[in-house]
């Protein structure tokens, strides 16, 4: 995808916390301009415990430099916004790059987050960069999810590996490892079924899942990324911090971004889990996926 489009498809979530706005109708930085700039974090999902740490941070920069302009202002939040997302490991860092070792890629998640549609959309992203991707369906609990993946490695022309629902999802991922190691396919995507994270069962097969494929690809570089919807708000969080507990995550995609007036549990969820943000979903076609931008994303809050 050329940066041109990903810059446009960005420009989506601009302006959804309204703090530029705030910032540029203000005139004075008194308790009444940060009380309001709190509230507007914290109606725009980035969670108390961010805003609060946030504006601390971003209010002893302001004071310490003897700050006035409204630019100036802008500025030190963004200041402060890049600071934090770009001290966690790995953040806006590309995962598919050319020859590059093997790849496993395991999407894990609630029900409905979007896991079997990034797949496909990774897939997509994989080939065009000259990755030879496999879809691998190990959602295995309905006989709908295999054909929603094998329908989507049809239209994308990428290969589906799949055994009949019911199956033992660990045993679809190996098939998978054998078909690439035999084929010479490099980069494998793993849709899961999604579960509930309160569910210890549940996330227990996940945890097998990910140790059988892990021993089974020693010299192959792994991810599980967490799928999380940012319509769910603040839920996600909670989600995302149970997975975090249970299970070895290496990074988390964001979907249906497209459909929040929000969007601030994106800063939420990356600081919580200390984790990445590889991809952002911002919509339902298989172009629908964006890799994260610090840069982009921070200045498109603040434009
Ligand atoms: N608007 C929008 N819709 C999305 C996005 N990602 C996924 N969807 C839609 O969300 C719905 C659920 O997507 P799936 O990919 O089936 O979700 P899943 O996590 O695989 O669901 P389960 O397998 O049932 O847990 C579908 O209608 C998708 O088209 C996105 O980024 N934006
Ligand atoms: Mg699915």
């Amino acid at each position: 995808m050329v940066l041109g489009s990903i810059r446009e498809k960005l420009a989506k979530v601009r302006n959804r916390l309204g703090v530029a706005n705030l910032i540029s109708k203000s005139k004075v930085w008194d308790e009444n301009f940060w009380e309001e700039l709190e509230d507007l974090l914290i109606q725009g999902d980035v969670g108390v415990e961010y805003a609060e740490n946030l504006l601390k941070e971003v209010k002893s920069r302001v004071k310490a430099r003897k700050t006035q302009k409204q630019n100036d202002i802008k500025d030190v939040v963004r200041e402060v916004l890049k600071e934090r997302l770009e001290r966690i490991e790995g953040m806006g860092e590309d995962v598919i790059v050319e020859d590059e070792a093997k790849k496993l890629i395991i999407l894990i998640g609630v029900n409905g987050t979007g896991k079997t549609t990034t797949a496909a959309k990774l897939a997509k992203i994989a080939r065009e960069k000259g990755r030879r991707p496999i879809l691998v369906a190990a959602d295995t609990f309905r006989a709908a999810a295999i054909e929603q993946l094998k329908s989507w490695g049809e239209r994308l022309n990428v290969k589906v590996i799949a055994r009949e629902p019911g199956s033992d999802p660990a045993s679809v991922v190996f098939d998978a490892i054998k078909s690439a190691e035999a084929g010479g396919e490099d980069f494998l995507i793993v849709d899961t079924a999604g579960r509930i994270h309160t569910k210890k069962n549940l996330m227990d097969e996940l945890g097998k899942i990910i140790r059988i494929a892990y021993n089974r690809t020693p010299s192959w570089n792994k991810e599980v990324w967490l799928v999380v919807d940012a319509v769910t708000g603040q839920n996600g969080l909670i989600q995302a911090k149970t997975f975090g507990e249970a299970l070895p995550l290496t990074g988390v995609t964001l979907t249906k971004y497209d459909n929040t007036a929000k969007g601030g549990i994106l800063l939420a969820i990356a600081e919580q889990l200390n984790l990445p943000i590889k991809y952002v979903g911002l919509g339902e076609s298989a172009e629908d996926l964006v890799p994260f931008s610090v840069d982009e994303f921070v200045s498109g809050l603040l434009e």
